[in-house]
């Protein structure tokens, strides 16, 4: 038996481009570059089928191009601050470095096990003080720059991580890592101005050709860019208040105005401050989160003022003015004006204090009457019940129109708002990057001289305590600068801010004076192919551009605005799941298949029910350790199966006979490759060797272009159908020369996939120094082709003829074949529809 022994192979073959660093990144001026980088991983411990296929593809494409002559930079690195090493480390009394680095080390060899092509001297870790003293830097530059900034801001708190949450990572109105309900809370906090380039970055999205669109809506949504205009209502009442702005993008609805809303942060709260009504009204709305969708769904609560707004369009109307918890502080004014029948915040809210509901706007199909009833109607239509704005088109001529006449009568003004918020990046944990900042009595701040960094984070400190460890730390804390007495900061940064930047450091992993080297990210950047899950859509993709942003801001010597030029989101890894009679989960190495359809527990004390396939997770317990599925049938097995099931952008359905086949399938291909070299040993005498070398120059051409589409799945299903074809014809008696040319063509096309494998064979036959196979385009010619012949659209013959024919020649065949003439008549021929090679369609 010839057994492909998996495991000594490809231990040898790691071993070997270890010492050799096969994966050293070249320099070559001469040569093209390749920035190929996937998302680094959380050092949480062990990798898992994610991160098999995220880095997988990755693999192929790093190995293609480098095949293909260029300089390839593929790195590697951790993404190594963060909660999880500061909890575990709390439960067992670790310390997080520890815990991280034990983590790195054990996943490092997970990784190298699959046998990526990585550089490893290039290796980088967030939490190391060479990578964050970078960071600081940055943080003091975009200082300078005015970039970053403290402010008293209402925060989303999770209670029980005890921290601030960026509303990027409030999901449902929950903190995206504990899940628990967030509260409002007013803190000092560090921000980033990323809504000064609201509009850059909106606008760069345009030129990212080679991103999912998906994403680039996703962003846009985010961006959230609003067309609409500034308001001015003029306010009576007995208190000194004579005007108040509001910011709408439905101004054509005036003339159903029923109140107006504020915010409970509006300054007009200042006059109710000890009004203890109010007080219990705020503290009510703090229950709400401060994100829309907490806001969207919630329950609409109102305070009532005794001030009226006036009607700047009818003057005679005069509405009451609310505190409202649907308005929020920090978009447009923290004011809005209530229409009821269009809106449908204003709906609920009309509702439930019982307000003016007045239908201003109706659908086509309705006619004058129509009237608002169980929901507000936010649609197109034309405007009714609004003196001179009756009969616009809405919304295109109807809210222009209002504004141009706002303007005119000069009670408002055309205005753009954004929805994307500045950064807050201040977070009251120990294990992040220290922000480099001290204080004195008066809480002015002082930035660190960038002589004085890094600002190491303190090691062994208790992290028994509430809050953030680092306020007990009085030694750390205190410090002299220009004798002056100061206080450290003791807010870390978001972990976000860490790779927002990441993969510049990878172009210059050990430049000490400042976080990259000019000349390498000249040469580097962008990063040509980013590779990583769509969940990082918003959060990490946005703030990176930021980041480039940032730094080409006032810089002669940077300007590259976008750092990824392509974009790559690959789909989720899924298991069925499985339950027992009990509803608990159960994991799939627990159960046992008895007949094929039933499973048991294999303890066999109980039945399990099989549920749908989902996206592997902890909680659900469908996950399978890709450490036992390496040890069990190799990396190569484990890279043919993840990348065949289905494309890379889709979900992929994780099966036991999934990976056996992919296993099988490398097995088969061994004893290919014996008999191909048996075959080469023959050394036939040949002369219908042009069939090899064209079989092969149609198989490469389709695995060029599926790997050029990222359609590595059909790579698979090549493979499959290469093997079919060379274990039939192989024994034909070519010459040696050609089987050892075309079969080593082939084997480097399937590098990429199943690299030991692939390296072993060619070994066997002593291919070295190979680059990628181009085929030739004159080997791709059909001799033969089949062209189908139809009536009106209907097949109804197939003619065998060259290639190439002309449609006056191929009719002339068509006259002489009875049984396809029998169909029509030549004299009723109203046109001919000839694809060259393929079809001949005529219309009768
Ligand atoms: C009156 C109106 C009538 C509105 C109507 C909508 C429909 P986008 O598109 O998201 O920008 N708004 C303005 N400031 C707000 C704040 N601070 N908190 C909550 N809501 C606020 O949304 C703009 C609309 O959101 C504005 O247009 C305003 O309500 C509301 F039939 O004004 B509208």
């Amino acid at each position: 038996m010839n057994r492909y022994n998996f495991k000594s192979i490809e231990t040898k073959w790691q071993n070997y481009w270890e010492k050799n660093k096969s994966f050293k990144v070249k320099t070559n001026p001469s040569q093209k570059k390749f920035y190929c980088l996937e998302m680094f991983p959380y050092p949480s411990g062990k990798i898992h089928m994610g991160h098999v296929r995220n880095y997988t593809i990755g693999d192929v494409l790093a190995r293609y191009k480098s095949l293909q002559g260029y300089n390839v930079l593929h790195p590697m690195g951790w993404d190594s601050f963060g909660m999880p090493a500061e909890n575990a480390a709390k439960q067992n009394n670790l310390d997080p470095k520890k815990w991280t680095e034990i983590n790195i080390s054990n996943m490092k060899t997970q990784l190298k096990k699959l046998g990526l092509s990585i550089d490893w001297d290039r290796e980088i870790s967030t939490c190391s003080k060479e990578y964050y003293k970078h960071q600081q830097a940055f943080f003091l530059e975009l200082f300078e720059k005015k970039l970053v900034y403290r402010k008293e801001n209402y925060v989303n708190w999770d209670p029980v991580d005890e921290t601030v949450l960026a509303n990027e990572q409030v999901i449902d109105g929950r903190g995206w890592r504990s899940g628990a309900i967030v509260e409002r809370k007013k803190l000092n906090q560090w921000f980033f101005n990323i809504s000064k380039f609201s509009q850059e970055l909106l606008d760069g999205l345009e030129k990212l050709n080679n991103w999912p669109n998906k994403v680039k809506t996703m962003q846009k949504n985010w961006i959230g860019k609003s067309f609409g205009c500034e308001i001015d209502f003029k306010i009576e009442g007995e208190l000194p208040i004579k005007n108040i702005k509001c910011f709408t993008t439905r101004p054509d609805t005036l003339f159903g105005f029923s109140f107006l809303a504020l915010s409970v942060d509006h300054e007009v709260s200042k006059f109710f401050k000890d009004n203890k009504d109010f007080i219990n009204f705020k503290e009510e709305c703090s229950k709400t989160g401060t994100t829309e969708e907490a806001i969207a769904v919630g329950e609409k609560i109102g305070f009532k003022t005794n001030l009226l707004a006036v009607n700047p369009l009818n003057p005679k109307q005069k509405v009451p003015v609310y505190f409202a918890n649907f308005v929020l502080m920090d978009y447009g004014f923290g004011a809005v004006f209530g229409c009821p029948a269009h809106d449908q915040r204003d709906f609920d809210f009309a509702k439930k204090y019982d307000l003016k509901i007045k239908t201003v706007v109706r659908p086509y199909d309705e006619n004058e009457n129509f009237e608002v009833r169980d929901e507000a109607y936010p649609g197109p239509g034309v405007m009714i019940n609004s003196d001179f704005l009756n009969d616009l088109k809405v919304p295109d001529d109807s809210i222009l129109e209002t504004i141009k006449i706002l303007e005119k009568r000069k009670l408002g003004k055309k205005q753009i708002n954004f929805r994307l918020k500045d950064w807050g990046v201040s977070r009251q944990r120990y294990w992040g990057c220290p922000i480099p900042i001290a204080y004195d009595d008066q809480g002015k701040a002082y930035p660190i001289p960038k002589s004085m960094l890094p600002v190491e984070l303190p090691e062994n400190i208790d992290l028994n305590v509430k809050g953030n460890p680092l306020d007990n730390q009085k030694n750390w804390r205190e410090i002299i600068l220009a004798g002056k007495k100061l206080t450290r900061e003791t807010d870390t940064l978001d972990t976000f801010v860490c790779s927002s930047w990441y993969y510049l450091r990878f172009c210059s992993p050990t430049e000490t004076k400042y976080g990259f080297k000019k000349e390498d990210i000249n040469y580097w950047m962008p990063v040509d192919q980013y590779i990583g899950g769509v969940e990082h859509a918003i959060l990490h993709l946005l703030y990176s551009r930021f980041f480039m942003h940032a730094l080409s801001y006032d810089d002669k010597d940077f300007n590259i605005l976008e750092p990824f030029n392509g974009l790559f989101t690959q789909g989720m890894v899924c298991h069925e799941t499985y339950k027992d009679p009990d509803n608990n989960w159960v994991s799939p190495d627990e159960i046992e298949n008895i007949d094929g359809k039933k499973f048991l527990k294999k303890d066999k004390s109980k039945l399990i029910s099989v549920g749908p396939s989902e996206s592997m997770s902890k909680s659900k317990k469908n996950t399978i350790d890709p450490e036992n599925i390496i040890n069990n049938y190799g990396a190569d097995a484990a890279r043919l199966f993840i990348l065949s099931d289905s494309p890379p952008e889709k979900d992929i359905q994780w099966s036991e006979e999934g990976i056996a086949s992919s296993y099988k399938f490398i097995q088969k291909l061994w004893n290919l490759n014996k008999k191909i070299v048996d075959e080469i040993n023959k050394d036939h005498n040949s002369n219908n060797d042009d069939e090899l070398k064209k079989y092969t120059n149609k198989y490469l051409k389709k695995i060029h272009d599926n790997l050029e589409s990222f359609s590595y799945n059909k790579i698979v299903a090549n493979l499959y159908e290469m093997y079919s074809f060379l274990n039939k014809q192989i024994e034909k008696p070519y010459t040696k020369r050609t089987i050892l040319e075309n079969y080593q063509k082939i084997l480097i096309t399937m590098t990429p996939v199943v690299p030991h494998f692939a390296n072993e064979c060619l070994s066997t036959i002593q291919a070295k120094n190979f680059k990628w196979p181009e085929y030739d385009k004159s080997m791709l010619k059909e001799e033969i082709v089949n062209i189908v012949i139809q009536i009106n659209g209907r097949k109804r013959g197939l003619i065998q003829s060259k290639p190439d024919m002309t449609e006056e020649k191929l009719f002339e065949i068509i006259k002489n074949d009875e049984k396809i003439m029998k169909y029509f008549d030549q004299k009723n021929i109203k046109k001919k529809i000839y694809i060259k090679d393929k079809l001949l369609n005529i219309i009768i």
